[in-house]
Parts: C-alpha cells; structure tokens; sequence
C-alpha cells in the first residue's frame, strides 16, 4: 500500500468544514497562517494583559484596609498571574514559545490592554477595576469560551469563572464604600468617574474602524463585535450602577426605546489611540516594571531549570 503525504488542500478543506460545522481547530490540524498568527496575536496581546493587569493591584496588597480584604485581594492577583500562565500554554501550542512572548512585551513591540494605563491612586479603584474592568472583561470573554480553536476556547471557561468572582469582589468594595461617610462615597463615585471611559475602550475600537473583526468572526473566533459587546457592558452597568447609588459619568447616556438600545456620549477615541500608541498615563512605568521584574527573576528561572534537569537526570539513572 502506498502512502501519501496529506494534502493541504484536503487540511483545508477539513479546516472550513469544522469552522463551518462550528467544530474545534485543535492545535495539531491545519489551519492557515492567517489563523494562527491571528490566534497567537490576540491570546498573546490576552496573556499579557492579565500579567501586567496584576501591577495596579498588586501595588494595592499592603494597603488594603483589613486582613480579610488583603486576602481577597492577594487571591485575585494570584488567579490573574494563573489567567497569564494558561494563556501562554494556549499561545504555545501555535508554535511561539513563551520566551519570545515576554521578549516581545519587554521589548515594547507586543499590545497589552489600554486599561491598564490608567494609575490606581485610592482604595475605591480596587473596587471600581473589579466592577468596571472585570466586569468589561466578563462581557467580552464568556463568548471567546466557545472560540473555536480548542485550547484558547478551554482556557477561557476557568478564566471566566474567576473573572466573575473578581466583579463581585470588586461591586462589594465600591457597595461598602457607598454605605460609609461622605469622604468614602466621593472616593467611590471619583473612582468610577475615572476608570468608566477606559472600561469602555477595553472593548476596541468602534466596528466601523476594527480591521480585525471580520475575519475573526468568520474563523469564530470573536463571535461578536466590539460595539456589540460594549452595548451588552453598558445594558448590565445601568441597574447595577443604581444598586451602588453612583452616577455613570456620561450626561447623555439614555436608553432608545425605539432600538432597544443604550445610547452612550461620544468615546473619546484619541485618548484610545494615544495610549495605544504608547502616551497613555502610565505606559512607560508599566513596561519598565515588567521589564525588571523579569530581569530580578532570570535567577529563579535558572534555578527551577537546573533542579527540573537534577531530577530528570536522577529518574534516568534510577531507570537505567
Ligand atoms: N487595548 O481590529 P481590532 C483582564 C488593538 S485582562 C489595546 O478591533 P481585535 C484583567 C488590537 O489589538 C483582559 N489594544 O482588534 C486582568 C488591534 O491592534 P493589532 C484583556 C487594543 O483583536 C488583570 C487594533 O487595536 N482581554 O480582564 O479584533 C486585572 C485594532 O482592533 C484594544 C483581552 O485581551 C485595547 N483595549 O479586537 C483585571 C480579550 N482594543 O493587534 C482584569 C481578548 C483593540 O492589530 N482580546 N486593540 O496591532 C479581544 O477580545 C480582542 O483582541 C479585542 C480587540 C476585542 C481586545
């Protein structure tokens, strides 16, 4: 019997079937490079903006007002520093590896999320980044659970479970806050006027200037687009904004009857673009941090390395 060599043709043919079945790609079929250079973009751009998201808060965890807020608050930035390391894994499997990865963040030549600009300067912003940006995050990555390439897909369930604890924890902060003295409302209300616009940009830029969306839908990857999954955001912060008493800071925010829709002010999309461009409050100070933070830690790397080869040399001989 002779055996052929499998043909592309017939990967791809496999490919748009499953894509088309809505099916899973997983990480040994074929898939264009489009796909995978898309897939190794975006879980990257993912990875690391859960790792340089720990920065704002983790400056946070000796200052938390109580034992039992300090705990709650360690935990979450352990689940993200988890959120960064499932999602390299997931990136691997494409064939980067994740030293490339955090090359290419050091290096300023890989995207992190907007937010993650802005500084942090009270207690209430705790709050405000649990409600505001998980629960952004929330909105945008249950539907990237059913991504269609397998690993990213299976990443994201936990990722949301998690993510989903983080806005509770963070509504609870701003909840207590808006329940205490006057200082602690204005705190509260202060927080949330600065950290909604961003939570807004989280999402991308408007549908109409996104030159990914559309390929990304057709793979099934985003199932949908940015301006949709914005107005979800904006429809779920309304009620929950009146539970906490704080007022959403945008005077034109109203509800279409005709369309079913909330109709928000202007996004102030230069602001995006400035940050994305590497101007925002605090690019410089976050990058740098990453930076040295992996250049303090090459000594652990290398220790972990050389005990992994000890022991894998230990169980050779003890096989031998
Ligand atoms: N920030 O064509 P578009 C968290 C870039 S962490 C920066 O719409 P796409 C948390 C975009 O990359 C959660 N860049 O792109 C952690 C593209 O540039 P390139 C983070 C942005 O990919 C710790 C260009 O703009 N979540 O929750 O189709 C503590 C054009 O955009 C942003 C994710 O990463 C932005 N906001 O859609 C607390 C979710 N928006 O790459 C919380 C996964 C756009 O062509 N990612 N750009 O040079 C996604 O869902 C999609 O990548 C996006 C953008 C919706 C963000």
């Amino acid at each position: 019997m002779t055996m052929t060599a499998p043909d592309v043709h017939d990967g791809e043919a496999m490919f748009d079937a499953l894509i088309e079945a809505d099916g899973r790609i997983e990480p040994r079929d074929w898939m264009p490079d489009g796909y995978r250079r898309t897939l190794i973009r975006q879980i990257s751009q993912h990875a690391h903006s859960e790792i340089i998201g720990m920065q704002p808060e983790g400056a946070w965890i000796t200052r938390a007002p109580s034992l039992a807020r300090k705990a709650i608050l360690l935990a979450k930035v352990q689940d993200e520093a988890g959120h960064g390391l499932y999602l390299y894994s997931a990136a691997q499997t494409l064939g980067i590896t994740r030293d490339e990865m955090t090359q290419q963040l050091v290096d300023g030549k890989a995207r992190y999320s907007s937010i993650f600009n802005y500084p942090a300067p009270t207690w209430a912003d705790m709050g405000a980044i649990g409600w505001l940006v998980d629960g952004a995050a929330i909105c945008n990555q249950v539907p990237l659970c059913r991504a269609s390439y397998g690993p990213y897909g299976r990443a994201m369930v936990r990722i949301c479970k998690e993510e989903s604890f983080h806005q509770r924890q963070g509504f609870e902060i701003l909840l207590t806050l808006m329940q205490g003295t006057e200082a602690q409302r204005e705190m509260a209300q202060d927080a949330v006027d600065r950290w909604y616009w961003p939570s807004l940009m989280m999402f991308g830029p408007p549908d109409d200037d996104s030159p990914n969306s559309a390929q990304s839908m057709a793979w099934n990857i985003k199932r949908f687009s940015n301006d949709e999954l914005r107005q979800r955001f904006v429809s779920m912060l309304v009620p929950q904004a009146a539970v906490l008493g704080v007022t959403l800071p945008d005077p034109e925010l109203r509800f279409d009857d005709e369309t079913g829709r909330y109709e928000t002010g202007e996004i102030d999309w230069t602001e995006f673009h400035e940050v994305l461009a590497g101007r925002g409050p605090l690019n410089t100070t976050r990058r740098r941090h990453r930076r040295d933070a992996h250049e303090e830690g090459a000594w652990v790397r290398e220790a972990a390395a050389a005990y992994a080869l000890k022991k894998q040399r230990r169980t050779a001989g003890e096989a031998a």
